[in-house]
C-alpha cells in the first residue's frame, strides 16, 4: 500500500502541472457493489477446512438419527480429537467444524438444557466433552474452531413449540462462550419433520443476534448467509459462473432459501455479500460406517472438487467422519494425505513467475496499477484499468516456450467482485494465431482453469466483460499432471450386493425387460417409473434378510424416491411390513446408495418397495438398482 502512495506522490512531484486534472484517474478504484466485512475476507483466504459428523449415527449406521436412540450407543473408546487435528493441519486444512448437535437432537457437551448428551452416554462414564476435547485440540494445532448446530431437532420436546427458539438459542450460547474463538457457526436449512406435519418457526432474528453478541467475528453459514452461503448440492461442485453476491432479504434458511440454482451461481447484483461454500463428504455418507471403508473418494475425485470448489470462487468444507473409536479412519487419512501432495505437486511451479506482462489498459499509465502486480505476491497490490474502461487484455510472455494445462486468476474482492466474462488464449507460433484455452464467466476470489496441455511463450487473458473496471491481483500457470490415482481405482465402483441378482424378477408390475435394468447390479442403468407403484422383486430363493439397498440416479434434478413402505414376503402373497413411512435421510441433497437396515433379520425370498413421495413432489422417479443386505 505504502508504495503505492509513494509512486503516486513521486509522480505527482515530478509532474505537478498534471495535479488537478489527473487526481480523479489515479486513486485507487472505488469499491463496486457490496463487499466482504474483514471476517468474511479473513474466512475466504481460509479456503479448505474439515467438516466433522459425528453423534449416535455414528454408531447406528444412519444419516438422520431420529431422536430416540439410546444415548448409551455413543461411546467412541478411543476417541482422540488431536488425532483429527493432525491430519487436518497435516492435509493442509485451516480449521475444522464439528456437529455438535445434529437432527437427532444429541449434544457432543454436557448442555444443561437437554437430557439427551454426551453426559447421558457411556462414553467417559459421562464425563466427556467432545467440544472441549476438539476446541482444545485445534488451539493446539493452530486450526480454527466452528460448530454446525442443527435447529432441527427430533429429541427436545419443546421442538415444535414458540419455547424452542429460546432453548435453542441457549444451547447456541453454551456452545458459543464455552470453548473459546468461533470462526464459523453453520446453520443447517433440513427439516425432515415437515412430512409428517410438524413444522418449527424458526426466531433466525434471535439466532443471529445470539451470534454476533458472543461471536462478533463468526461467519454465520446457511443456505441464505448472512456470513455465506451453500451453493446448492452436496457434491462438491459450485457454480461456474459463481457471484459472492446474494438477495437474501425475504428468504430463509431450508424451507425459505431461494431456488437451488440461484445458490448455486449468486445474484449478479445481489444485494449481500455471502460468499459460496461447497460442503461435501469424503465417503458417500456424512457419517461413518464401515460400509463405506472402500469407498472413499479416490485423489482424482478429490481433485476435482478442489477445481469445481476452490477453483470456483468457493471455499471447501470437506467432511471426515470419525469412526467407531472416535478416531479418523486410515483409509480417509491416507487419502487425505495422497490429496494434500497432489495438490502440492500440481502448483509447485508456477510457470509465470518470470514472465514480462504487457495490458492494453492500466489506471492512469502509473506502475501501482500495473500488470506486474499480479506476479509480486502480494494480496494487495493489484492490477487495474482506467474507470469506464471494461474490458482489457493482458498479455503474457513467459521466459521461454512451456507446457502447461492450468491457469489461475484471482480477482481483489475487497474491492468487490466485477468480472462477468474472460477468456484465456495462447499464441500458436506456428499457425501465427491466437488459440483459444478456455472461457469462463465469474472469476472472484479464487477461478482456476483447466484445458489441454498446451506449449506456447505468450498468452492473452482477456477481461471481456465487467460491472466496473477490472480488479485483478494473481495470476498463475501450471504444468500438472492429469492424474493421481492409481490404476484402476477412477472406475466407478458397482454396489456390493451379497447376494448375485441373476436369477432376481421383477414380478409386479409386469414391465417387461425395462424393468430388469434395476436387478441387473449395474448402477449406471436403472428405469424411469412414471407413477407411485410399488415393485415385487422375487429373489428366486429365501435369504435371512437384514436390509436392503436402494440406488437411486446420481443427479439430483432426477427424481428419486424419498418416502416409502417396505415390506417381504415368504410366499408373494402374505407380506411383513419392515419399513413403514420411512424416509431414505438426505437423498434429496445427496442421492447417493442407501442401505436401509431392518430391526431384526427376516427370512424371505420376496421384497417390496411402496414409494410414497418422490424428491422432485411428482409421481416419478428412478431406481438405478436394488438390492439386498444378508451379511
Ligand atoms: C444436510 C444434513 O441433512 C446432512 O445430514 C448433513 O449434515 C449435511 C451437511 O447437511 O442438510
Amino acid at each position: 500500500m505504502n508504495n503505492r502512495f509513494l509512486s503516486v506522490g513521486l509522480l505527482l512531484l515530478s509532474t505537478g502541472l498534471w495535479l488537478s486534472c489527473s487526481i480523479s484517474t489515479i486513486e485507487p478504484p472505488a469499491a463496486y457493489g457490496v463487499t466482504p466485512t474483514a471476517s468474511q475476507l479473513e474466512w475466504q483466504k481460509m479456503e479448505y477446512y474439515m467438516f466433522v459428523h459425528f453423534g449416535p449415527n455414528t454408531f447406528t449406521d444412519v444419516e438422520w438419527g431420529d431422536g430416540k436412540e439410546d444415548p448409551k450407543v455413543f461411546n467412541p473408546a478411543g476417541l482422540d480429537c488431536r488425532q483429527w487435528a493432525k491430519t487436518a493441519k497435516d492435509a493442509g486444512m485451516e480449521a475444522i467444524i464439528i456437529t455438535a448437535k445434529h437432527h437427532d437432537g444429541f449434544c457432543l457437551w454436557p448442555s444443561q438444557y437437554s437430557t439427551h448428551t454426551v453426559r447421558e452416554s457411556l462414553w467417559k462414564e459421562g464425563k466427556g466433552d467432545v467440544l472441549r476435547e476438539l476446541s482444545d485440540a485445534c488451539k493446539e494445532y493452530g486450526l480454527k474452531f466452528g460448530v454446525y448446530l442443527s435447529p432441527w431437532d427430533q429429541n427436545h420436546p419443546s421442538y415444535g413449540t414458540p419455547a424452542y427458539n429460546q432453548l435453542f438459542a441457549n444451547t447456541l450460547t453454551e456452545v458459543l462462550t464455552g470453548y473459546g474463538d468461533v470462526f464459523e457457526q453453520w446453520f443447517d436449512g433440513a427439516n425432515g419433520d415437515v412430512h409428517k406435519g410438524k413444522r418449527q418457526e424458526y426466531d433466525w432474528d434471535l439466532f443471529h443476534s445470539t451470534v454476533y453478541a458472543h461471536q462478533p467475528h463468526a461467519v454465520i453459514f446457511s443456505d441464505v448467509g448472512p456470513g455465506c452461503r451453500w451453493m446448492g448440492n452436496e457434491k462438491g461442485i459450485a457454480g461456474e459462473t459463481n457471484w459472492s453476491r446474494l438477495n437474501i432479504e425475504d428468504f430463509e434458511p431450508g424451507l425459505g432459501a431461494p431456488p437451488i440454482d440461484t445458490l448455486r451461481n449468486g445474484n449478479v447484483y445481489g444485494e449481500a455479500w455471502a460468499p459460496a461454500e461447497t460442503d461435501v463428504s469424503i465417503r458417500p455418507g456424512w457419517f461413518y460406517s464401515p460400509r463405506t471403508d472402500d469407498k472413499v473418494k479416490t485423489v482424482n475425485q478429490l481433485m476435482d472438487i478442489y477445481y469445481t470448489s476452490i477453483g470456483r470462487n468457493s471455499n471447501l468444507l470437506l467432511n471426515v467422519p470419525p469412526d467407531r473409536e472416535g478416531r479418523i479412519h486410515p483409509s480417509d487419512s491416507a487419502r487425505l494425505m495422497e490429496f494434500k501432495r497432489a495438490r502440492d505437486k500440481s502448483f509447485e511451479n508456477n510457470l509465470t513467475q518470470e514472465a514480462s506482462l504487457q495490458a492494453t489498459n492500466t489506471r492512469g499509465n502509473l506502475p501501482a496499477y500495473a500488470a506486474a502486480n499480479l506476479l509480486n505476491g502480494d494480496y494487495d497490490s493489484y492490477w487495474a484499468t482506467d474507470d469506464g474502461v471494461l474490458s482489457a487484455s493482458i498479455e503474457i510472455t513467459l521466459k521461454q516456450t512451456e507446457t502447461f494445462n492450468r491457469f489461475l486468476v484471482q480477482e481483489y474482492i475487497p474491492l468487490g467482485q466485477r468480472v462477468a466474462k474472460f477468456a484465456l488464449e495462447a499464441w500458436d507460433e506456428t499457425a501465427a494465431q491466437w488459440t483459444m484455452l478456455a472461457e469462463g464467466t465469474t472469476i472472484g476470489y479464487k477461478r482456476l482453469l483447466r484445458f489441454p496441455r498446451t506449449t506456447a511463450q505468450k498468452l492473452r487473458l482477456t477481461i471481456q466483460e465487467s460491472l466496473a473496471c477490472p480488479v485483478l491481483n494473481t495470476i498463475g500457470l501450471y504444468n500438472t499432471p492429469e492424474s493421481f490415482d492409481a490404476e484402476g481405482a477412477m472406475k466407478e465402483k458397482n454396489p456390493f450386493f451379497d447376494v448375485s441378482p441373476d436369477k432376481w424378477a421383477v414380478t409386479y408390475p409386469d414391465g417387461g425387460e425395462s424393468f430388469k435394468r434395476i436387478i441387473d447390479a449395474d448402477i449406471n442403468t436403472g428405469s424411469f417409473i412414471p407413477q407411485l407403484i410399488k415393485i415385487v422383486i422375487d429373489l428366486n430363493e429365501s435369504h435371512p434378510l437384514k436390509g436392503f439397498i436402494y440406488v437411486p440416479s446420481y443427479n439430483s434434478t432426477e427424481p428419486a424416491i424419498m418416502r416409502y413402505n417396505f415390506s417381504v414376503s415368504k410366499d408373494g402373497k402374505q407380506w411383513t411390513q419392515v419399513k413403514k413411512n420411512a424416509v431414505f435421510s438426505n437423498i434429496k441433497n445427496n442421492p447417493v446408495r442407501q442401505d436401509v437396515l431392518f430391526e431384526a433379520s427376516i427370512e424371505a425370498r420376496y421384497i417390496m418397495i411402496d414409494p410414497l413421495e418422490t424428491t422432485l413432489g411428482g409421481q416419478e422417479f428412478i431406481i438405478a438398482e436394488i438390492g439386498v443386505i444378508t451379511k
